[in-house]
């Protein structure tokens, strides 16, 4: 090693092609890959590092990581990065997440790689729309970094061999559908579940849920256009896959039952525009599949591919993730394919001003509180009820943000406010709120009894203690 010429990241870059010879980085050393382009198992996949570092993508593609395949890469090092970009490249390259988008200050980090955050719940009870640097991010892997001008979305049927493949300017050419709908991860409000007894999952307070309007192709349009009759049943699951992959390559997956995406009212989407800009790299870029009225993780980002067939998605996060199970049932005894993926999600509502702890002026003989409320499946919450008695009297909310659209299509949430009259002499309160949707289906009072091993389906009354001062 010591001995062979040093180059930088520049010179390197002009090696990326058989003409000039395909140089590629690892590390510190510089290696001419030329010959072995036509050997690697991967086959033309390892032109992706031409010219620069192959660490990002050994990252991803977990094989690497042997000791052979370092062997067969040091038998064709010709160099040394110079040292003031191997320091660079060192820092970087190590890390899959480092082309990961900048984010907003005010998200509180739940995890940092792969990124998930949540906004302070208070803000999102200053707009009916939640902006899009401030809606919560969920990221199972890093953010693939993706090309529009080479962006290709597939779509295959099974027992077909046809794939259809379209452009963005394809997915473009559809008539526009906006709809305004809200995104909930299954695990909001995980924190106040943990309370009762410890859970596996992300620490998620009441701001993972963010309402934004969503513009792109309908499904039923395109799937129509692919030359599959939408009317037929022949298939019962769309299966949606991410560009984002983990190390072994396998992308991001969910499906959902196939009436819901080609459903005339189901209104779901292959969205390139959040609240009226191309969606940010967080949220999809350049594609996501909008599925109103189903629970995050079925709202696929980064789509890359479209799959109908007999059976669901056999990926981690459909099958072994984002389940409910009984509150006795703990990680010992869970069978996984003993309960059905979580689609549409149940009513929940949360209380977003005051927080806890908070002290709160009583004006007039009254306090303010304000918060959301939202239900799946397209149902219209139809009522807030807020006690600061523990029950004895119940506080009507009104409402702030509704859109007007009936069930069941009402996919955005409802912003509410309730005044609370506060008796003389009262000290503190504990806050409760509970929402009730257009089937009369309501809220269950308390997490002991909704309890499961992955704190998911978190909607039990909310409760927040707050001071009081006059
Ligand atoms: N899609 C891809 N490709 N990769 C992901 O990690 N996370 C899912 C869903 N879609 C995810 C994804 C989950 S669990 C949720 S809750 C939502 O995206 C979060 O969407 P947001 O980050 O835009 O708020
Ligand atoms: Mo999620």
């Amino acid at each position: 090693v010591d001995g062979l010429p040093s180059y930088t990241l520049d010179e390197v870059a002009k090696h990326a092609s058989v003409e000039t010879r395909i140089w590629v980085t690892f590390k510190q050393g510089v290696y001419d890959i030329t010959k072995f382009v036509t050997e690697h198992p991967g086959g033309e996949q390892i032109l992706l590092a031409a010219g620069s570092s192959v660490e990002p993508f050994w990252m991803l593609y977990g094989v690497h990581k042997s000791n052979f395949v370092y062997e067969i890469l040091e038998s064709m090092r010709i160099g040394n990065l110079s040292e003031e970009d191997a320091k660079e490249a060192i820092k970087d390259m190590s890390d899959p997440y480092h082309n990961d988008p900048k984010r907003h200050k005010i998200l509180k980090p739940a995890s940092v790689k792969p990124f998930n955050a949540e906004p302070p719940s208070s803000i999102l009870v200053d707009n009916f729309i939640t902006p899009n640097d401030l809606f919560y991010v969920r990221n199972h892997l890093p953010v693939p970094e993706i090309d529009p001008e080479t962006y290709e979305l597939e779509i295959e049927f099974e027992g077909k061999t046809k794939t259809v493949i379209l452009s963005l300017d394809d997915i473009k050419k559809f008539p526009k559908h906006t709809v305004t709908m809200s995104i909930m991860c299954a695990g909001n409000r995980r924190t106040e579940m943990t309370k009762i007894k410890a859970v596996k999952g992300l620490g998620w307070g009441n701001a993972a849920i963010g309402n934004a309007q969503w513009t792109g192709a309908k499904l039923r349009d395109v799937l129509t256009a692919a030359g599959y009759d939408v009317d037929s049943d022949e298939y019962k699951h769309i299966h949606f896959e991410g560009l984002d992959t983990d190390p072994t390559s396998k992308p991001y997956g969910a499906s959902i039952p196939s009436w819901k995406g080609v459903d005339k009212r189901g209104e779901v989407i292959l969205a390139y525009e959040m609240n009226g800009v191309p969606i940010p790299r967080d949220h999809g870029y350049p594609i996501r599949a909008i599925v109103p009225g189903v629970v995050g993780a079925r709202n696929v980002k980064w789509l890359g591919r479209i799959f109908l067939s007999s059976e669901e998605s056999d990926s981690h996060w459909q099958q072994n993730d984002y389940k409910g199970f009984s509150p006795s049932t703990d990680w010992d005894t869970v069978d996984f394919t003993k309960s059905p993926a979580i689609q549409e999600l149940p009513v929940i509502s949360s209380i977003c001003k005051p927080i806890a702890n908070q002290t709160v002026t009583v004006v007039d003989g009254h306090i303010t509180v304000q918060g959301y409320a939202w239900s799946g499946g397209g149902m219209k919450i139809v009522r807030v009820d807020v006690t600061a008695d523990g029950g004895d009297t119940w506080h009507v909310a009104t409402f702030d943000g509704q859109d007007s659209n009936d069930p069941p299509q009402h996919w955005a949430w409802t912003l509410w406010t309730a005044k609370i009259p506060i008796p003389d002499g009262t000290e503190n309160v504990e806050l409760w709120a509970k929402a009730v949707d257009s089937n009369y289906n309501t809220q269950p009072e308390s997490f002991k009894n909704i309890w499961n091993l992955r704190g998911v389906l978190s909607n039990a009354y909310h409760r927040v203690p707050i001071n009081l001062q006059r």
